[in-house]
């Protein structure tokens, strides 16, 4: 199949490209990498009369660290941001983008795009739900930033209006003591999560200060929740993942509420949660205290 006729533009500034989303009235879509749009066109998914391609944009090809955040722009490619040593500055980074599709499609797929695109179980808005990421939105009203918590408001659903641009994300640098984990199960490598999660922990002194785990795949948005009581406790036994597992079970039945489908039923995917989210939580705090992962 071939996709619908559709108008294509490319403005060379972010005010050009803004303009032309309202002129199209709600009928225009960003196109980014291309990686999820072009395949939504083709099946005839989606069709837009309009197509703001924004890659002629200067300026929005940037990996820049600003104080505790990495920013990057709306059209830096996810393999950029996989290769780029200012990436090793947020450790979730470079353990997720591995699992994002495939090579080939990660060095046309953008971070923004992703983010943009906000398919529940895509690993890129778990890791900006986890960290608790700003993302920078820029329509005819002017620019706003959102935290993560606000942007994504479910499947394939975001704050971004008709007329608005993602422009860049913000991604709160690893302080110090902070670990981190990740891990999904996925039926092919570079398909689409079953069940994934990923967790950070803040360890200040002894003392667990913050643990957060975000799961994906489990819901109609990455869900995150404040698991810092969970790890306390467990924290000083002797098998720590075996600790946290009772923990891990109920939190499974408090954020897996997808429907079953032909991959998985929803309890299978509760199992996986249960277990992905013991792991890494254990594996996030060892990292926090400079154990071996
Ligand atoms: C075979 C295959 C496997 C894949 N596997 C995975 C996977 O395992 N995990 C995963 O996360 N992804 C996966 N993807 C999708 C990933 O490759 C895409 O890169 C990503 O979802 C979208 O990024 P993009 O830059 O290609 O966006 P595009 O395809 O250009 O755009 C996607 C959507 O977001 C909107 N958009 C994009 N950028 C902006 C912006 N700056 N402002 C406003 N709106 C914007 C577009 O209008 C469109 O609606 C897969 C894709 C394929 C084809």
């Amino acid at each position: 199949m071939k996709p619908a006729p559709f108008a294509y533009v490319r403005p060379a500034t972010l005010d050009d490209a803004v303009a032309e989303l309202a002129a199209t009235d709600g009928d225009g879509k960003v196109l980014a990498g291309g990686q999820s749009l072009v395949p939504v066109l083709a099946m005839r998914l989606g069709r837009p009369g309009t197509l703001v391609d924004i890659n002629g944009v200067a300026g929005l090809d940037t990996i820049d660290r600003r104080g505790p955040a990495l920013r990057i722009g709306a059209t830096t490619r996810q393999r950029q941001v996989e290769r780029s040593p200012a990436a090793a500055d947020v450790p979730l980074l470079g353990l997720a983008l591995p699992f994002v599709g495939h090579r080939e499609l990660r060095s046309r797929g953008t971070v923004c795009g992703s983010l943009a695109h906000a398919d529940p179980g895509a690993e890129l808005p778990a890791v900006a739900a986890c960290l608790g990421a700003t993302l920078e939105v820029v329509g005819t009203s002017g620019r706003r930033t959102l935290p993560a918590a606000e942007f994504f408001q479910g499947a394939m659903s975001t704050a971004v209006g008709m007329d608005e641009v993602l422009a860049a994300v913000e991604f709160p640098v690893a302080r110090p003591g902070e670990g981190f984990g990740f891990a999904e199960i996925a039926r092919r490598h570079g398909d689409f999560a079953l069940a994934g999660v990923v967790t950070r922990v803040l360890v200040t002194g002894s003392a667990v200060a913050e643990a957060v785990i975000s799961g994906f795949g489990v819901s109609d948005r990455a869900v995150t929740r404040d698991v810092t009581d969970l790890v306390r406790s467990a924290v000083g036994q002797p098998d720590l993942e075996a600790a946290l597992r009772p923990g891990a079970e109920e939190l499974a039945r408090d954020v897996v509420d997808t429907a079953g489908d032909a991959h998985g039923s929803q309890g299978y995917r509760r199992r996986l949660f249960a277990v992905l989210a013991a792991r890494e939580l254990a594996r996030a705090y060892r990292r926090s205290t400079g154990a071996p992962a």
